[in-house]
């Protein structure tokens, strides 16, 4: 066996951990993996499911050869050159009679993670003509890409994680997740850089409903009831400026609104949040008191109350936060990451003017529209189901799993069924890969070239890195641009990308395709390939003094805001709305979580990922299971007023009383649950994408979703 080792990075999720992977030349596998112990910046941090990237390349069901529905109704496979050829040969026909919008493409987690991915699938929608691009994005946090567009913003955005001496988090857990809000701590090596934090002297309050992996290093933990984050800001910013601890010159300067949200935050005091979020009023007084007692860190969110009611109103009160306390970089402060792969416009200390982020197409729905370039995949199973004019005839994913991830599961099943066409790029014969037309086997992350362009605007220093492909792809496998650009070369249409027509490149290589998407990234991608695993302290974004004329303010008290905000008074809890205002039918919250040995759908099918669970455990509190007669692993059925699952249920005194604590994603596309122990449930079958949808986002509630619990009638299987 010849060994070598060689160096690249995980892009399992999207943290982009570096690795080094011991590949034996003779048979073109990959023997090891682990972290790089002197990289500067992980330190050698690695997690469970980048450590099993051998066993996911080489597992015997992956997908290696592109397969077409059979006149029978089984797939069988094809090359995948002819699978494009007749992939295209559908599309235009698609095209022909119903326009370019009836095609529409979903980029997935699995897509995001690939660097050429999404831009080339935009591409291919630019040259198509096609308005139907959509991203898992709008079913995870919307409300942090329009609440720039309804506050205002700033050029050189809130303060960072390395420099904080104070961070409330609300509703995420990056232990588990490596996710954080900017600001907030971000994938990297986060159990050592959190403490290092804190030895610093770091003050940590974290809001969550469960007492998280975070919230175990907290000062103060509000352990809330569910979907009340709304109320529980306001409360933060009535104490802030009625005692007025906010920045008083700061606002003077570039915030409007601030008497009117003083006003309007008034009936949330400290007693009547306390009553609704169920904590100890005390302590929201003494958290919100810690934020603005610091001199420099942020408020940030997570999936958590991104997914609770009234999502796009609590995203504009925690920005509001970091606006009136002053939160933002200053002229000749040093940004944190290098947002090297990016266009290098300066970052300028000053505000940037609100402006309606809705600037894309009208969904038929709602009377929801598109924003900043993507439509809304909370209305894409009615745009798939609904006739005339507009209706989404052919679908491509790429590396996404809607069968379970995309809300409303019945829906969601029917739409996909209702489709001419669907193709999925998946090495996985997912519950949505079976529901395919054409299914087209990706090349794995360590069979193609990548740049993290994800993390290169939330690394923790200005650092970056590249890898080439380490191993010779396994099968009939292709990169996810050679499909868009394939397809795009077959219509005989244009693919424009930074650097211009990608469709017009002969045979690309993946490196041709990263300079081609990056053409206009701050640093060269020549510069970038030579940079693998560094930090560029001297090549750090410095703060730019402001324009001497600008007159752009933020507005914390948008109308929106304000009335959505006064909704929020009138309500005893946000389940109302939900429940039918019946709480007593629901006395539950289902909330989301993620688990350390999946990525969403991805994981179970390892055996070292299964071996930490089969199912998604219902995780609830031991009282309330001992309330219900249930113990540990008893079947339970979860009712919310739209849908029903059956989970198994598991104690944890770490989840607050009266909520489920619940991973996402899991189980197939049956809308049974038999095999619930085996391949868990999804709970997406729980919510509804018409019930209280955020006005602005179309975001479905997807936490903190009222359900009521009962142990199941009869054992499944
Ligand atoms: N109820 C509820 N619903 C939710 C959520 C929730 O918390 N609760 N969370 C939401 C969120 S935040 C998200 S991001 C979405 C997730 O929604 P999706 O992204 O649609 O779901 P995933 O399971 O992540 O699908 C990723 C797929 O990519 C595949 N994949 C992995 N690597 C590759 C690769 O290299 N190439 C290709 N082509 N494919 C690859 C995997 O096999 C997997 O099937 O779900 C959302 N839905
Ligand atoms: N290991 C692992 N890592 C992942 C993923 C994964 O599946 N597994 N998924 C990736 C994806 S797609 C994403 S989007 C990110 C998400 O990253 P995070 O946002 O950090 O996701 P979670 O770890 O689920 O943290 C959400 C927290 O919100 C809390 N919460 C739920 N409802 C509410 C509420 O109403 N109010 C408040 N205040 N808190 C609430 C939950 O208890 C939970 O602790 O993680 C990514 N990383
Ligand atoms: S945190 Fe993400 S990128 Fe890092 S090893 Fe784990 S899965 Fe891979
Ligand atoms: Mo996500």
């Amino acid at each position: 066996m010849t060994v070598e080792t060689r160096e690249s990075f995980c892009r399992v999720c999207h943290a982009a951990c570096p690795i080094e992977v011991d590949v034996d030349l003779d048979d073109n596998r990959i023997v090891a993996v682990r972290g790089v112990r002197d990289d500067p910046l992980f330190e050698g941090y690695t997690c469970i499911k980048g450590r099993q990237l051998a066993d996911q390349m080489h597992h015997p069901d992956r997908l290696r050869a592109a397969y077409r529905r059979a006149p029978g109704g089984h797939l069988e496979e094809i090359a995948s050159s002819s699978a494009l050829d007749e992939v295209a040969e559908r599309l235009a026909d698609v095209v022909e009679r119903h326009g370019p919008a009836a095609v529409a493409t979903y980029t997935g987690t699995g897509g995001y993670q690939n660097s050429c991915a999404l831009e080339t699938a935009r591409g291919f929608h630019k040259g198509l003509g096609s308005s139907s691009f959509y991203t898992s994005v709008t079913i995870d946090q919307p409300a942090k890409t329009t609440a720039p567009g309804i506050s205002g913003w700033w050029g050189a955005g809130f303060h960072d994680f390395r420099t904080a001496d104070v961070l409330v988090a609300v509703g995420y857990n990056p232990m588990v997740s490596s996710y954080g809000p900017v600001g907030g701590l971000q994938g990297t090596n986060p159990t050592t850089v959190l403490r290092r934090a804190r030895d610093r002297g770091l003050k940590l309050v974290v809001i969550d409903p469960r007492r998280t992996e975070l919230a175990t290093f907290a000062d103060i933990h509000l352990q809330v009831v569910p979907g009340e984050d709304a109320a529980v800001l306001a409360g933060f910013l009535r104490v802030i400026l009625t005692d007025d601890l906010h920045d008083v010159d700061f606002c003077e300067q570039w915030v409007d609104g601030l008497d009117r949200l003083r006003a309007e935050v008034d009936p949330f005091t400290p007693e009547v949040v306390a009553r609704r979020a169920g904590i100890d009023a005390d302590d929201l007084v003494a958290a919100a008191r810690m934020f603005a007692g610091g001199r420099r860190g942020t408020l940030g969110t997570g999936t958590g109350p991104n997914m609770a009611p009234d999502s796009s109103l609590t995203e504009h009160l925690a920005v509001s936060c970091n606006i009136v306390c002053g939160r933002v970089n200053r002229e000749g402060d040093r940004l944190e990451s290098g947002a090297f792969l990016y266009p290098g416009t300066p970052r300028k200390a000053q505000a940037i003017a609100p402006r309606d982020p809705r600037t894309g197409a009208r969904h038929r729905f709602r009377g929801l529209r598109g924003y900043i370039g993507e439509m809304l995949c909370s209305v894409i199973s009615e745009e798939i189901l609904e006739p005339g004019d507009g209706q989404i005839r052919a679908l491509i994913v790429s590396g996404g799993n809607p069968a379970v991830a995309w809300p409303d599961q019945e829906l969601t099943m029917r739409a996909l069924r209702d489709l001419e066409l669907l193709v999925v790029i998946d090495h996985r014969m997912t519950a949505t890969a079976r529901e395919a037309h054409y299914v087209i086997a990706p090349r794995l992350s360590l069979e193609r070239a990548d740049v993290p362009h994800l993390m290169d605007r939330w690394f923790a220093a200005p650092y970056t890195n590249y890898t080439e492909a380490v191993v010779e792809p396994e099968g009939d496998v292709v990169n996810e641009w050679e499909v868009f650009w394939g397809l795009a070369r077959r219509l005989g249409i244009e693919l424009p990308t930074a650097g211009g027509d990608l469709a017009a490149m002969e045979q690309p290589s993946d490196d041709d395709v990263i300079d081609m998407v990056y053409a206009r990234s701050r640093m060269s991608t020549t510069e970038v390939r030579a940079s693998r695993g560094v930090i560029h302290e001297d090549k750090a974004l410095v703060v730019q003094p402001a324009d001497p004329d600008c007159t752009a303010r933020f507005d914390v008290a948008p109308d929106s805001m304000m009335t959505a905000l006064n909704e929020v008074v009138h309500q005893r809890t946000s389940a109302e709305r939900l429940s039918g205002f019946d709480p007593e039918r629901y006395p539950f919250r289902l909330v989301s979580r993620r688990l350390k040995a999946v990525i969403n759908s991805l994981g179970p099918e390892l055996p070292n990922l299964a071996a930490k669970g089969t199912t998604n455990a219902a995780y609830m509190h031991p009282d309330d299971l001992a309330e219900l007669g249930l113990a540990d692993g008893d079947l339970v059925d979860i009712t919310s007023p739209t849908g029903q699952i059956r989970g198994v249920c598991e104690g944890a005194s770490d989840v607050r009383p009266g909520v489920v604590s619940m991973a996402h994603s899991w189980g197939d596309g049956s809308l049974s649950d038999d095999k619930v122990r085996d391949i868990g449930t999804p709970t997406s079958r729980l919510t509804s994408t018409t019930a209280a949808h955020d006005p602005i986002t179309g975001m479905v509630v997807q936490s903190a979703i009222p359900v009521n619990v009962t142990a199941a009638l009869v054992e499944a299987g």
